[in-house]
């Protein structure tokens, strides 16, 4: 076991390994000040929060108290290694501004209160709403970073307990993109592949993707397959010179919002080609001769023009993909957060399909999550999908949830696909939303335009309630702030990207009076006395282990079949991957190992969108042009973004994230030694552009877009010509400084109220902004 520094290392030391071999062990590990392993008590297992890889983690506890963490030398995912979020990241629990007691509004200000007193307003404005206006009158908008358990009972309390249609996740601006990639070609979300792949593939694709710095355990991986005997061939496609770009083979660094373009060029030369495993096409998937024909018109020579690219890139890309005996690609923000984002993400669903780059060592599509607990709010239902992948669509399914929660099938709404959170937010500025109740989000910085969302979320007529650790952005807005337990205070399961479920157990307790999200929730059901058609208490467990239980009867016989596990199989093995039942009792490395799909008409979870309107198909269409349940190669045109650069606004504005912070900062900021790695918000422009717009490394600008402006310090190069970067981390709330708020610095006061036609997710990567020097970092 090694100390490691992970700000100056963050991808710690080499063990190289070949091709076929399994990941050597490296056991990372970081311990409070002073403490040597020998003083701590006791070890509690868990895995990663502060991103989507599932890397198996302990828990170091003393005198009741947090004080370290190392890695699981014997999980599949990281076999020891621990990210430099995870290395500090745990120091905010123990943080002194945690949330400790409910807040209510109180003649404007947020006071003090008691639970009874602040559960008894919460569910007292629902009834009070339920009465007045129904169901549609109350909404909720929650997390891909609680427990499977709480999502399932949040879903089981909307859709049976209150029978609302409005509950989404910020998994909508995080990985709807990827669900409806993945629905659109294969019939069902779930992730193909597995990160073994990383072990077997002779090349590696990122399309979006810094996986360097959003998942660095897997970059690890991917850089001792690099540092051993023969190494894949890594393509990276993103406007940025990130770390993955500069161990690339091929770096294609594109406009933003061309990513469909690029795509669509790419294969057109697999198929010119004839890079196509015809045999796989004509077995396993419909819809080649229509992709085929779209694919006609975009010859590299256009493609080069719409993306802002040699021809000769694209060639040489299609060459690699094309000549590739085990094909690994990923797909994440650069994608799903851009414009024609599905469709973009289903080419390349449609790049491994048309090579037959499915189901076996080394070959296969990572649709990547982002949030560590992502997976879990789209299975349990706690999102736009309903409960267990099912199809709302479908009557039969609907059925099957109203039986397993002893409920009229006609509770449960169906009449339409669940409403998606840039819906409710209109919802909510119209009026007819009343009540909105915000879970382990910070929507007052992670959503676009944050002048709107502000005045939206701060309006009298809405009842907000804010159940979070920290007293955010968001908090500050609420009528009610409820205190959570967070990870390492509370007990649950979570599923990483490549569908792998870790068990988290309780390590210490809550600070003050918070309370585990799953206690709240139950505790509102109760208040609320929903009750099934037998007059039984909804829902009927009481705790996270038969939460899982529960959760466990609502996933059998469907693809994310959980049946296979539970609290003491997750204690023996440190993940195991769904499907995990009789047949994988195990778990399953890889879906569509058999060429079979989830796609069959009365199984699949979705009939499927046009990919350019996101206009739903009708089940009849889809059965017409899918009875068997194949793959599905679909195909769309590219279209130019609507908003681009243009005289007054002539950069392309893209946001993202940096190594060292997660998201808003909650955690991260608190962890000292990443706040002091990245204190203060910063902008990239190229050498070319800084140069003529007299913009120097250090110094303020001011960048504006049509809806705001935010100062940033320069950092010169990195990134190409016409393309400026802003990391979105930094809200209102400088935790880590006591001179406390500053203005002017959220990247999202820049963004816009756009979003994909398919999935919904907002574009974070496509916005047209103008930058010029300026004397200082705007009003403090
Ligand atoms: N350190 C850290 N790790 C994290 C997180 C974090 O906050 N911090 N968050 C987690 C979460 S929730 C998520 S969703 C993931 C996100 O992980 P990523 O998707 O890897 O991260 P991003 O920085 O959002 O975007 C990735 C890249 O997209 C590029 N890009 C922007 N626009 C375009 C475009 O139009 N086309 C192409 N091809 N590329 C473009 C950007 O330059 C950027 O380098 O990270 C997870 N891991
Ligand atoms: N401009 C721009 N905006 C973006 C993005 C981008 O790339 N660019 N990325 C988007 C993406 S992919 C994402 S995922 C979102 C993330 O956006 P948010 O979800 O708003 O980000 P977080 O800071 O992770 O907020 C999570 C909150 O939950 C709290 N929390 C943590 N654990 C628990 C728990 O167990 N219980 C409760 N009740 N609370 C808890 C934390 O304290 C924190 O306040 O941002 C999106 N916004
Ligand atoms: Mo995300």
């Amino acid at each position: 076991m090694a100390e490691r520094n992970g700000v100056d290392q963050p991808w710690g030391a080499r063990t190289p390994y070949g091709p076929g071999e399994s990941w050597p062990v490296r056991v990372d590990s970081h311990l409070a000040d002073g403490l040597a392993p020998a003083d701590v008590d006791r070890w509690v297992r868990t895995a990663a929060v502060l991103h989507s890889n599932g890397d198996g983690l302990d828990l170091a506890v003393k005198d009741g108290a947090i004080v370290g963490v190392r890695g699981r030398a014997d999980d599949r995912v990281n076999r020891g290694r621990v990210d430099p979020k995870d290395l500090f990241g745990w120091q905010a629990n123990a943080s002194l501004d945690r949330l400790t007691t409910p807040l209510v509004r109180r003649g404007g200000e947020l006071v003090e209160a008691s639970w009874d007193e602040a559960m008894a307003l919460v569910a007292g404005r629902s009834k009070e709403l339920l009465d007045e206006q129904g169901p549609s009158a109350i909404g909720f908008y929650t997390s891909g970073q609680l427990f499977a358990e709480e999502y399932y009972t949040l879903a089981a309390i909307a859709r049976a307990g209150l029978g609302t249609n409005h509950l989404d996740g910020n998994t909508r601006l995080c990985t709807a993109t990827a669900a409806a990639a993945l629905k659109e070609s294969f019939g069902c979300d779930g992730q193909p592949a597995s990160y073994t792949d990383v072990d077997h593939a002779d090349v590696i694709a990122l399309f979006g993707h810094n996986v360097a710095e959003t998942q660095s355990v897997l970059w690890s991986r991917v850089l001792d397959r690099l540092a051993g005997p023969n190494p894949p061939a890594i393509l990276c496609v993103d406007p940025r010179d990130t770390p993955v770009a500069r161990e690339a083979t091929l770096h294609l660094a594109p406009l933003p919002g061309t990513n469909l373009a690029l795509m669509n060029g790419v294969l057109h030369e697999i198929i010119a080609h004839n890079r196509v495993d015809h045999e796989y096409v004509r077995r396993c998937t419909v819809g080649y001769d229509d992709l085929k024909k779209m694919v006609a018109d975009y010859p590299p020579d256009r493609v080069a023009g719409i993306c802002g690219l040699d021809a000769g890139e694209i060639t040489a890309a299609a060459e690699l993909l094309g000549s590739a005996e085990r094909l690994l690609c990923t797909v994440l923000q650069g994608f799903y957060q851009s414009h024609q984002a599905s469709a973009a993400s289903v080419q390349v669903n449609n790049l491994v399909l048309l090579r037959g780059m499915l189901g076996k060592p080394g070959a296969g599509v990572l649709q990547m999550n982002g949030q560590p607990t992502a997976e879990n709010t789209r299975e349990c239902g706690a999102d736009g999908d309903l409960t267990g992948f099912r199809n709302w669509a479908n009557d039969a399914h609907v059925a099957e949830l109203a039986e397993l929660w002893n409920v009229e099938p006609t509770t449960i709404p169906h009449y339409g696909p669940p409403t998606h959170l840039m819906q409710l937010l209109r919802y909510a500025e119209n009026g007819t939303l009343r009540f909105l109740w915000v879970s382990a989000t910070n929507p007052a910085v992670s959503l676009p335009e944050l002048r709107r969302i502000r005045s939206i979320l701060s309006q009298d007529r809405l009842f907000l309630v804010v159940q979070d650790a920290f007293r955010t952005e968001t908090a500050e807005l609420a009528d009610v702030v409820l205190p959570a337990a967070i990870w390492g205070e509370k007990t649950g399961t979570f599923t990483n990207a490549d569908r792998t479920v870790h068990l988290s157990e309780k390590a210490v307790e809550p600070p003050g009076q918070a309370r585990p999200d799953l206690d709240i929730l139950l505790d509102y059901a109760r208040r609320m006395d929903f009750r099934d058609k037998d007059g039984a208490p909804l829902p009927s467990w009481h705790d996270a282990e038969s939460a899982f239980e529960a959760w466990k009867r609502a996933t059998a016989g469907r693809p994310c079949d959980y049946t296979g596990l539970s609290y003491a199989k997750l204690r023996e093995t440190s993940g195991v991957q769904w499907p995990c039942n009789e047949e994988n009792p195990d778990g399953a490395e890889r879906l569509y190992a058999d060429g079979k799909f989830f796609a069959q008409p009365d199984y699949c979870e979705s009939y499927g969108r046009d990919l350019i309107t996101g206009a739903p198909m009708e089940p009849d269409e889809y059965r017409a042009m899918n009875p068997d349940g194949k793959a599905m190669l679909k195909a769309a045109e590219y279209l130019p973004p609507h908003e681009e650069p243009g005289e007054e606004h002539p950069f392309a504005l893209i946001t993202g994230r940096t190594i060292h912070h997660f998201h808003t900062r909650t955690k991260t900021a608190r962890a000292p030694q990443l706040q002091a790695a990245a204190p203060e918000s910063w902008v990239e422009v190229s050498d070319v552009d800084a140069k003529r717009l007299d913009l120097h490394d250090g110094g303020w600008a001011e960048i504006t877009t049509p809806r705001g402006r935010v100062f940033a310090r320069v950092r010169v190069g990195g990134i190409r010509e016409g393309v400026l970067f802003i990391p979105f981390h930094y809200g209102y709330f400088d935790t880590g400084d006591p001179a406390g708020a500053q203005a002017d610095r959220a990247a999202n006061e820049l963004t816009m109220t756009d979003w994909d036609p398919v999935s919904k997710q907002p574009l974070f990567k496509t916005a047209a902004a103008a930058i010029r020097p300026a004397s200082s970092g705007g009003a403090r």
